[in-house]
């Protein structure tokens, strides 16, 4: 406890000598001579709160003034921009700390689109931890899944259209596509904080993972009781109780019979079937 009090004091010195911020003096000796000890000691606790909520949000202002980038926030800058091929380009996020690159798709619904997911062969493997799908893996000429910080990035400051674009293993092609979309960062669990109406060719099988955070096997915020659903599905989702959908599921490379609710399918494609392709893309209303 002691040890605790005086680690903040000395935090608060180190505040003070900050040059561009007024920050109330907060003395680092301590008295014994009364019986007010611990209300004095509660107000400087207070102060010294009050103080370390200021800094961060000076930081917080810096670090967001300094993010001025050269780079087109997201695909539908990068089509503003002229550009009308689909492919990886460079983007940076208003509040994203560095630029990355992403896969634009300018042909679908209009262009302008960036992906998050991309799987259509099997070569990259779903049942990730938390940590692959927080940082993203595989390969933007290839299948991956870009990654919820990034994901986070392009939408979680302003509001996106989500396109889910599906092929089953009979060639026949479908599309979902929600009128509003936005996930929270990693302190949020990377909620599904907002999704909108649906309207496409695919039916309307995300909804029940709307409003859902992230789960994957190491970290379970799901809404079953009894259990994690991706230990029991085989891969990271905005599981519910567990399943509707479920892109980042198995892969199987050819027409199954399989319904293990385990495998890549969307509900109103071919119920818990495997499908073939599945492709998650955004872009700003
Ligand atoms: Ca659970």
């Amino acid at each position: 406890m002691w040890c605790s009090i005086i680690a903040v004091f000395a935090f608060s010195a180190t505040i003070l000598v900050h040059p561009s911020t007024a920050f109330t003096v907060v003395s680092t000796t301590s008295k014994s001579d009364g019986s007010n000890e611990l209300d004095q000691l509660a107000s400087k606790i207070e102060q010294i709160e009050h103080n370390i909520q200021t800094i961060q949000k000076v930081s917080e202002n810096q670090n967001h003034a300094s993010v001025k980038s050269r780079f087109p926030k997201n695909c539908k800058e990068i089509q503003t921009n002229g550009n009308t091929i689909s492919g990886v380009y460079t983007v940076q996020p208003e509040f994203a700390p560095k630029p990355f690159l992403v896969l634009c798709n300018m042909d679908s619904h209009g262009g302008g689109w960036t992906y998050f997911m991309n799987r259509f062969n099997g070569n990259q493997d779903f049942f990730r931890r938390w940590n692959d799908y927080k940082t993203g893996f595989g390969n933007l000429n290839d299948e991956f899944w870009l990654g919820l910080d990034y994901l986070h990035f392009l939408t979680g400051y302003e509001v996106n259209e989500l396109l889910i674009e599906l092929e089953d293993w009979d060639s026949k092609k479908v599309y979902a596509r929600y009128d509003a979309f936005s996930v929270g960062n990693e302190g949020e669990g990377y909620i599904m904080r907002i999704l909108g109406n649906y309207s496409g060719t695919a039916g309307e099988s995300l909804s029940y993972h709307g409003g859902m955070k992230f789960t994957t096997t190491d970290r379970d915020n799901d809404l079953w009781r009894d259990g994690n659903c991706a230990v029991y599905r085989s891969a990271g989702w905005w599981y519910n109780n567990c399943v509707g959908s479920h892109l980042t599921g198995k892969y199987i490379k050819e027409k199954s019979s399989a319904d293990a609710y385990t495998v890549m399918f969307w509900n109103t494609l071919r119920g818990a079937y495997n499908i073939k392709v599945a492709k998650m893309m955004v872009k700003p209303k």
